[in-house]
């Protein structure tokens, strides 16, 4: 496959909700759109890097700055015979991760309509539908948390997931529980925000029978989760440590958590999720698949990856809707039944893109070609 061209959006919309976690706040929804044009056909990538480095060290200008300046290069230094070439020529990069993945998604999505069968398929994934559950920000009070919890549970959302931080932690779970009931499926999330110090905090959370806690603890430690886990029967699943199959390994050596949070952005792409999957498939280990706000592109990549077999926990995939008045594709993504959002069968991602509303959001704009 000899990609002609690559062109970069920069698009900026507002979201429909103030989405707070432990490290900030966001309003605005700002990416960058990856279109690889090869014999007429397009494949589609979204960077999945925040405006500021707080979830981790991208940003949506860094993804931009290390696409053209390294990536984009790379990818027309040679021609690509399958996808899973592409993250082993990005190898030499270090980290970058999230800018791999647009390019990288973008031609797994070009590839499979050349093939001319859906993504999921290209990946190995068998399922039709996937179970979806949705992530909850931190509000103002534990009311409107339960209000958004009432909101979701009635559209048949496989998981309650809720973010957590010091001073805004037992209490919301407590709440769920004592409104909701012990069958809700719950968990908590503190982005990093908690140490050691905070073991008895996270004792009473042992205590609500939380299908998982997330990232407790430093966002770059595998040690001190090992400690915790130690310390409690809920399970910890990773999500900021994990960048690698390698990072996944020794995780899971140490017993640092029984669960990982895969997010295509935060692994570098299709291939690399793929072969974190693999790992804990074989050492029996539940994934699931975490989201970074996406807008449509990035949303149908993730309905893709969760449709291999290991992803048997509920992602943090929900409906367009949830998060923008108008989404990037056609159609925009929506449930298909309550909590389950089908696998689509049309070529690649399965979902066009609604170009006039690209063009309307789109602040930056850049086409490179491939060098005869
Ligand atoms: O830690 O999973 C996270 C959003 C931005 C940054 C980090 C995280 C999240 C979410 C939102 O939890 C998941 C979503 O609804 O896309
Ligand atoms: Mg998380």
């Amino acid at each position: 496959m000899r990609i002609e061209r690559v062109e970069l959006r920069r698009i900026r919309t507002p979201m429909r909700f103030r989405f707070e976690t432990s490290f900030g706040e966001e309003t605005q929804k700002e990416t960058i759109l990856v279109s690889v044009h090869a014999d007429g056909l397009a494949g589609y990538g979204e960077s999945t890097a925040m405006s500021r480095p707080v979830y981790n060290e991208e940003t949506t200008s860094t993804v931009w700055y290390v696409l053209e300046r390294f990536l984009i290069p790379l990818l027309f230094s040679r021609e690509i015979s399958h996808p899973d070439e592409v993250s082993e020529l990005f190898a030499p990069i270090r980290r970058h991760f999230m800018a791999k993945a647009a390019l990288e998604g973008a031609v797994w999505d070009l590839w499979a309509k050349r093939q001319g069968i859906p993504l999921a398929r290209a990946l190995g994934g068998e399922k039709t539908a996937i179970d979806v559950g949705v992530s909850i920000g931190i509000e103002p009070t534990v009311e409107q948390v339960l209000r958004h919890v009432d909101r979701f549970l009635s559209e048949g959302y496989k998981k309650i997931k809720v973010k957590i931080k010091p001073g805004f932690d037992v209490k919301v779970i407590e709440s769920i529980r004592k409104e909701f009931g012990d069958g809700v499926p719950l968990m908590a999330d503190a982005n990093s925000a908690y140490t050691l110090e905070h073991i008895d905090v996270m004792k009473e959370l042992d205590q609500y029978g939380l299908i998982m806690i997330e990232q407790p603890l430093a966002h770059d430690d595998i040690i001190d989760h090992a400690k915790l886990q130690r310390e409690l029967t809920t399970p910890i699943c990773l999500d900021e440590s994990i960048h690698t199959v390698e990072d996944a390994r020794k995780a899971l050596e140490l017993e640092s958590c029984r669960i990982i949070n895969i997010k295509v952005g935060r692994v570098g792409g299709l291939t690399p999720a793929r072969k974190i999957h693999d790992l804990c498939l074989e050492r029996g280990i539940p994934v699931w698949c975490g989201g970074m706000l996406e807008m449509g592109v990035g949303r149908a990549h993730n309905i893709a990856v969760t449709s291999l077999p290991g992803f048997t926990i509920p992602g943090d995939t929900s409906a367009s809707s949830r998060y923008f008045e108008r989404d990037i594709t056609i159609p925009a993504i929506e449930l298909s039944a309550p909590g389950t959002l089908a696998i689509p069968d049309g070529p690649g991602i399965g979902y066009d893109l609604d170009e006039e509303r690209v063009r309307r959001i789109t602040v930056d704009h850049a086409v490179f070609r491939r060098p005869h």
